[in-house]
């Protein structure tokens, strides 16, 4: 276990600028999303405390993650029936994609602060999106857009080789050709 928070991506931080930034929501939805940070930081708020493991081996425990709860958003663009799973785009490039249902699940939010502060823009601030039932690089940070589809698009670590359903108690870290 860790107590600090180890930071961890494949590129650097990408500098990012709030006036400039939004939020889009697309794909199988009734209603495409694209919102503001200010109409963002409007939206209902949650404080779920989860446990974070990354694949490599350390787990930080007890997070105290403050941010939209993944339904808040589902109530807002309504997936069709065809929605099965939903990617995730990032500012660095970065991708990661679940099924829709994981994310319904009600400890998933889209955090913007961690621990009592905004979150850090080396753990991803200003949004980023928490899966504390799967491997951390599910995880994504500097999130900017959400993609409902039918089929599952593989995500960055995916396409490398980690295992795409990613369950820590099942020890899932590898994918297997
Ligand atoms: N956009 C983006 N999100 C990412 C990554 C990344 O490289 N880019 N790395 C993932 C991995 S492998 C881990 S372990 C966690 C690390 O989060 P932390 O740096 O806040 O500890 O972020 C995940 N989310
Ligand atoms: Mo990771």
């Amino acid at each position: 276990m860790t107590t600090d928070f180890p930071v961890l991506h494949y590129v650097g931080v990408p500098r990012i600028d709030l006036n400039k930034w939004t939020f889009e929501v697309s794909g199988e939805v009734a209603h495409h999303l694209i919102l503001s940070h200010a109409e963002l930081m409007a939206l209902p708020s949650v404080i779920l405390v989860s446990d974070f493991h990354c694949v490599t081996g350390w787990s930080r425990f007890d997070n105290r993650w403050e941010g939209i709860s993944f339904n808040e958003i589902t109530v807002r663009c309504n997936p069709l029936e065809s929605a099965r799973f939903v990617t995730i785009s990032c500012d660095d490039n970065y991708t990661t994609s679940l099924p829709l249902d994981q994310l319904l699940d009600d400890d998933v939010l889209l955090a913007y602060a961690h621990d009592g502060r905004p979150l850090a823009p080396e753990h991803g601030g200003p949004l980023r999106l928490v899966v504390p039932k799967r491997y951390a690089y599910k995880s994504a940070k500097w999130v900017r857009a959400l993609k409902f589809t039918t089929e599952q698009e593989i995500g960055f670590w995916e396409q490398r080789g980690y295992s795409n359903s990613a369950d820590p108690w099942k020890e899932e870290r590898f994918g297997r050709p």
